[in-house]
C-alpha cells in the first residue's frame, strides 16, 4: 500500500485536544499548572475559580497534549455562570478525549452524577482521574469509588493521582498520549498556553485576591489587565483593574490602610516576575461595576466570552 508522506512522517507521534472536566474544586487547574510547569490558571480552595477555557500545551518525545481546563460544573445562576457552563460544553465538543477529574477525598453527590452524565453524553473516549489521593489515608478506600465509576461508564483507564504532590501525573500523561490519534504537534514545543500574558497576569491577581479575602469575595471579583507596557527588555509596567459589585466589597479588597491590597499586589508581583523572568511594577485599581455578573457588556469587557449560553 502506498501512503502519503504526511502520515508516515508523523508515525509514532500522537497529538490532540483533551478536555479536563469535573466539579468545582476537584483540582483541575492545579493539574493543568503542574503538567505545563507554569502557573497559567488560578487555583484556590474556593469553588468556581476557573471562568473560561484555558489551554495548556504538554509536549513529550512521543506526543503533544493540548489540555483544555474548564470551569467546574455547577448550576448556572448569573449570566457569568451560564457563560462558564458554555465553556464546558464547548470544550467537550472540540476535543478527542475527555478527562473527568473527581476529588477522591469527598463522598459522591448529585454534582458528581451530573458531571458523569455530561461526559457520557459527549460520547467521547474518557479517562477517569481520582485526585487528592494524598488526602486518602487508606488507599483501599478508593476501591468503592472505582467500582462505582466502573459500573457507570466504559473508561479507557482509571488513574489515581495527586495533582498537588505530583504523584501519578507522568503516568497520566503517558496514558493520555496513548489514547490520542497519530498526528503532528499543534503548537511549537516552547508554547505553553493559548492565554495571552495579559490574561495570565489577571488570573494571577485574581488568585491572590481569593487567597487574601474570605468567602464573600470570590464570586463578585473579576480582574482585567488594562495596560501592559514592556518599558525595557527586563522591566514591565502593569496596570490591573479589579471589578467588584459594591462599595462595601471594594473596602474588603483594599483592607484597613490598604494593607490587604498591598499584600495581594506583592504576592501577585512575585508570581508574575517568576513567570516573565524580570522585574515588574504592578499597579492595582479597584472599580465598582454594579451587577457585572449579569451584564453582557461588562462580561465582554472582562473577556468572559459569549458562546451558546446555558
Ligand atoms: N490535598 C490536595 N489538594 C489539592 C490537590 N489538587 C488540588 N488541590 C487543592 O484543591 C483546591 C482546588 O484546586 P483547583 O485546582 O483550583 O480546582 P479546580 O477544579 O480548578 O476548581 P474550579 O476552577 O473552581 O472548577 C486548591 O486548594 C488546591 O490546592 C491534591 O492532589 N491534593
Ligand atoms: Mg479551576
Amino acid at each position: 500500500m502506498i501512503e502519503g508522506g504526511e502520515s508516515s512522517a508523523h508515525k509514532n507521534f500522537r497529538s490532540g485536544y483533551v478536555a479536563l472536566v469535573g466539579r468545582p474544586n476537584a483540582g483541575k487547574s492545579t493539574l493543568l499548572n503542574r503538567l505545563v510547569g507554569e502557573k497559567i490558571a488560578a487555583v484556590s480552595n474556593k469553588p468556581q475559580t476557573t471562568r473560561w477555557q484555558i489551554q495548556g500545551v504538554i509536549t513529550r518525545p512521543g506526543g503533544q497534549i493540548v489540555l483544555v481546563d474548564t470551569p467546574g460544573v455547577h448550576q448556572p445562576g448569573y449570566l457569568l455562570n451560564r457563560r462558564m457552563m458554555a465553556a464546558v460544553h464547548d470544550a467537550l465538543e472540540g476535543v478527542q478525549l475527555v478527562v473527568l477529574m473527581r476529588d477522591a477525598s469527598v463522598s459522591t453527590g448529585n454534582g458528581d452524577r451530573f458531571v458523569l452524565d455530561l461526559v457520557k453524553q459527549s460520547a467521547k473516549p474518557a479517562l477517569l482521574v481520582l485526585n487528592k489521593t494524598d488526602k486518602v489515608k487508606d488507599k483501599a478506600g478508593l476501591l468503592p469509588l472505582m467500582e462505582f465509576y466502573g459500573r457507570e461508564h466504559d473508561w479507557r483507564a482509571i488513574l489515581p493521582l495527586s495533582a498537588l504532590k505530583g504523584a501519578g501525573v507522568e503516568t497520566l500523561i503517558k496514558e493520555i498520549i496513548r489514547q490520542l490519534p497519530e498526528g503532528e504537534p499543534v503548537f511549537a514545543e516552547d508554547e505553553l498556553t493559548d492565554q495571552p500574558l495579559r490574561a495570565i497576569v489577571a488570573e494571577i491577581v485574581r488568585e491572590k485576591i481569593l487567597q487574601t479575602t474570605g468567602e464573600e469575595i470570590p464570586y463578585v471579583t473579576a480582574v482585567v489587565t488594562e495596560a501592559y507596557e514592556q518599558e525595557r527588555a527586563d522591566f514591565a509596567r502593569i496596570h490591573c483593574a479589579i471589578f467588584v459589585e459594591r462599595a462595601s466589597q471594594k473596602k474588603i479588597i483594599i483592607g484597613k490602610g490598604a494593607e490587604r491590597l498591598r499584600e495581594t499586589g506583592t504576592r501577585a508581583r512575585r508570581d508574575i516576575e517568576k513567570l516573565v523572568g524580570h522585574k515588574v511594577y504592578l499597579e492595582l485599581f479597584v472599580r465598582v461595576e454594579e451587577g457585572w455578573r449579569n451584564s453582557g457588556r461588562a462580561l465582554d469587557e472582562i473577556g468572559i466570552k459569549k458562546s451558546t449560553e446555558y
